[in-house]
């Protein structure tokens, strides 16, 4: 009795600590508040450059970073030689092509879709949920109806490459994300050797404010039904205007597991700068299961209030691209491995 009354005292004095310090913790901006003005564009992999030049042009004219990331993502999304976003992307195991996408706005304003068919532009739809219903995500048939109701038409997304793929796929089934990115399910496939992955992209705008979307056909030969960690709010994307925000590419499954976009904002408002908050969030993935962490490519990339930029990722060949006033450049991201 005295052992569970110490406890409970012991517990309740923990508690008060917790709560004393949430005050100062809860809402805390970050350490050094200061705010860059210049507008600045980050996503991504290679294909983030012409995303990024698409962004760029809303960012130049003093737009909004929102419709920014809205008008960036929608180039990969659009374009079938990309197999990993929107139309042409590689289908799920049934041959179904299904979009994962989220956005997030710099009042902490989000919208997702999941395991959304029929639809390219799934970022649009996203957006449109965080702006016309009460709900921050719809999945499946509910994310198409909302859609088609919004005025976007039915198509097919498959694309006779994409289907060829997938027919070549069945042959032996086998749903094995290999070690680096460019042995990934999607690039292992005939002619596939090339740098495309999920699209995350992070802008600040003239304003200095900041705002992210994240969109994905998500990994190739998946179950149906199964979601990444692209279209969840915290796991694939997550924006704090006070702070800055994160993104993700890799499996997903492996972010999810450490909501990975939203401990990368948390590190860097602890004052952690981006790279060095991607770096520790690569290792939390580390830290769960190392030998597991061998075998896959997960890459965090960031950028705080001061527009400072930065990435991390398990293992080479993860990239991003910048666009500023200053630069349009593509960087290798640092890797564990
Ligand atoms: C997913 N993170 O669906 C996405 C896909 C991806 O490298 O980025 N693959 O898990």
């Amino acid at each position: 009795m005295t052992t569970r009354r110490k406890f409970l005292r012991l517990s309740l004095l923990g508690s008060a600590g917790v709560l004393a310090n949430r005050k100062s913790v809860a809402a805390a901006p970050a350490k050094d508040n200061t705010v860059n003005k210049e507008p600045i564009v980050i996503s991504t992999w290679n294909f983030g450059k012409e995303a990024n030049s698409a962004a760029w042009e809303v960012l130049a004219k003093k737009g909004r970073a929102l419709d920014a990331v809205e008008a960036g993502v929608k180039v990969p999304e659009a374009d079938p030689n990309n197999q990993s976003v929107g139309y042409g992307g590689l289908p799920d195991r049934d041959g179904r092509v299904t979009l994962d996408a989220c956005i997030m706005d710099e009042k902490y304003g989000c919208g997702s879709v999941m395991c959304l068919e029929h639809v390219t532009h799934a970022i649009s739809v996203a957006r449109l949920v965080m702006e016309k219903t009460p709900h921050v995500v719809l999945a499946g048939d509910g994310a198409l109806q909302f859609a088609l109701e919004q005025g976007f038409k039915k198509e097919n997304l498959l694309t006779p490459e994409s289907e060829q793929k997938w027919k070549e796929w069945l042959k032996t089934s086998k749903y094995e994300p290999q070690v680096n990115v460019e042995n990934q399910l999607y690039h292992t496939m005939p002619g596939g050797k090339d740098n495309h992955d999920t699209i995350g992209m992070i802008a600040q705008d003239a304003s200095g404010n900041m705002s992210g979307a994240c969109t994905t056909s998500g990994m190739a030969y998946k179950m149906h039904g199964r979601v990444g960690d692209s279209p969840i709010i915290g796991a694939g994307l997550y924006v704090d205007n006070e702070v800055g925000a994160a993104t993700s590419t890799g499996v997903g499954e492996e972010v999810i597991r450490i909501v990975g976009s939203h401990l990368v904002v948390e590190l860097m408002r602890q004052g952690l700068k981006p790279e060095a908050a991607c770096k520790a969030a690569v290792e939390r993935i580390i830290s769960r299961n190392p030998e597991q962490a061998k075998k896959v490519q997960v890459g965090f990339l960031a950028m705080n209030k001061k527009g400072e930029y930065g990435a991390y990722a398990l293992q080479s060949g993860f990239t991003y691209a910048v666009r500023s006033g200053k630069e349009e450049k593509i960087y290798d991201a640092k890797s564990i491995y």
